[in-house]
């Protein structure tokens, strides 16, 4: 038996029951449930064997704590996080986020998200995601290492090349996963490169993953553009954060001939009239790890709008890179209104429901997250590859293959879109081709 709206909307009430208090989880499920009615009618089996009601369910969670000494010797107590979600694809693989906004519900909105994103790649990997409500800002290195430390003296016993591979995400780089791995190795023996990825180049890391989130976004955006004959030649652009997502999103925008006009952090915007300088912003960012204030002492010819919204200045592109939530009703509909052409998710879930609905009443092109930003965990897959056959690719060819891997996810995002009747619905497009990738894995694998 089919089952329709209806008792999609049961199932969601359910997760809404069992997850109590949990809003951005239940955010995240309803986006994907509310597009899976036709799949169920062109697949029955999914509903037979109960495939939504098990993928809503992680497989399983850690919930530890993470003690450890601050540079006064002061204790410190975290709550670390890993959920593994599922794991049909292929081992647990999904970012590790040091907030202090973390909560169970961020870790499994996340981890939700990734195991459709990770089905997009095509690549062989399942989804997770984890963290802790550590604040790495305005820690010095000592803390931050004897952090990561702690963290992975619990998390070691979960991971494995073959179990699960965590990377970054917010607050966590390559200083991160360098005191993370450093600790794996010490716990377990074992030089198992694949068990995290992110690392330095110097030590296994795949070239082009620190670029590869913000390029494969403009990618993915260059591709919607396309099919409406358009480019980034001379396209004004605004991008929020300025943390890893943003400042390759930047970089690629700039390689493609677009101008950049503003960036932020949780502090405020730099508005730059003639175009973000990119070597600032990487400096005060990647090097001095300083607030992005400082750039308009640097550039006069800059503004710097504490508390403002990027969303607020007038672009044809928009490419929200900071984090969840970040952009909504209002800003959707001023974006709308300033003739914003196109949005693309390089953060996860950062349009809320209601902006999401504006931009696709106003039929502009709007890319989710999981398939926009997919480019990162695709190029972990790609540095998983390289750990386990002992070598290293060049920058030309590693960004090849990440350039192949977001075009064909954008075929694949719109060809769906075409085949179930809304051309051109990247969220009805995106959430099919994931979810028809694990459930069928899910079916063939009997009832686990
Ligand atoms: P970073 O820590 O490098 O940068 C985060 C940026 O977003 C900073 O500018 C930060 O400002 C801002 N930001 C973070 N949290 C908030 C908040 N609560 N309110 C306002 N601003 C905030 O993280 P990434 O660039 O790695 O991640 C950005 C987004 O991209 C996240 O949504 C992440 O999940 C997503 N993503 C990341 C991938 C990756 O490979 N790193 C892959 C796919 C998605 P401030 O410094 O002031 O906090
Ligand atoms: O949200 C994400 O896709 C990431 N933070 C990257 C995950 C990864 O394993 O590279």
């Amino acid at each position: 038996m089919p089952i329709g709206r209806e008792q999609i909307e049961q199932i969601y009430e359910q997760v809404v029951r069992r997850n109590p208090g949990e809003l951005e989880f239940h955010q995240a499920v309803k986006e994907v449930l509310e597009t899976l009615t036709p799949v169920l009618t062109k697949y029955p089996q999914f509903a037979e064997h109960k495939i939504i009601q098990r993928i809503c369910e992680p497989e399983r969670q850690i919930i530890f704590r993470v003690p450890w000494q601050d540079d006064r010797g002061e204790v410190q107590i975290n709550r670390g996080f890993r959920v593994q979600f599922n794991s049909v694809l292929g081992p647990y693989k999904g970012g590790l986020r040091f907030h202090p906004s973390v909560l169970l519900g961020t870790i499994k909105f996340l981890g939700f998200e990734q195991i459709f994103k990770n089905a997009l790649t095509g690549m062989p990997i399942g989804g997770a995601k984890g963290g802790s409500d550590f604040d790495p800002k305005g820690r010095s290195d000592d803390e931050v290492m004897r952090f990561c430390q702690s963290f992975m003296t619990e998390l070691h016993r979960h991971l494995g090349e073959y179990t699960d591979v965590p990377a970054g995400d917010i607050g966590v780089g390559a200083r991160e996963i360098g005191y993370l791995f450093g600790q794996y190795k010490r716990m377990t023996n074992r030089y198992e490169s694949a068990v995290l990825t992110g690392k330095s180049p110097h030590w296994g890391g795949a070239l082009v993953r620190k670029e590869a989130t913000g390029y494969g976004a403009v990618y993915f955006v260059d591709e919607m553009l396309k099919t409406r004959g358009e480019s980034f030649e001379g396209k004004v652009c605004v991008v929020s954060g300025s943390g890893n997502v943003a400042i390759y999103t930047i970089e690629k925008i700039l390689e493609l001939g677009g101008r950049v006009v503003a960036c932020s952090d949780s502090g405020g915007v730099i508005y730059h009239e003639r175009g973000i300088d990119l070597d600032t912003v990487k400096q005060l960012k990647e090097v001095e790890r300083k607030r992005i204030s400082v750039y308009a002492d640097l550039h006069k010819d800059a503004k710097y709008i504490p508390g403002g919204s990027v969303w607020d200045i007038p672009c044809q592109v928009a490419m929200p890179s900071a984090t969840q939530n970040e952009l909504d009703g209002d800003a959707a509909r001023r974006l709308v209104t300033n003739g914003c052409i196109a949005v693309g998710e390089g953060a996860n879930m950062p349009t809320t429901p209601e902006g999401v609905r504006i931009f696709q009443e106003a039929k502009i092109l709007y890319a989710p997250g999981k398939a926009a930003n997919a480019g990162g965990v695709a190029t972990s897959a790609l540095e998983m590859q390289q750990n386990a056959s002992r070598d290293a690719w060049s920058f030309e060819h590693t960004e090849r293959r990440l350039h192949e891997i977001m075009t064909e996810i954008h075929r694949a995002c719109y060809e769906t879109s075409v085949e179930f009747g809304s051309p051109g619905n990247y969220v009805l497009g995106a959430n099919i081709v994931g979810f028809t990738r694990v459930a069928e894995a899910m079916v063939a694998f009997g009832l686990i």
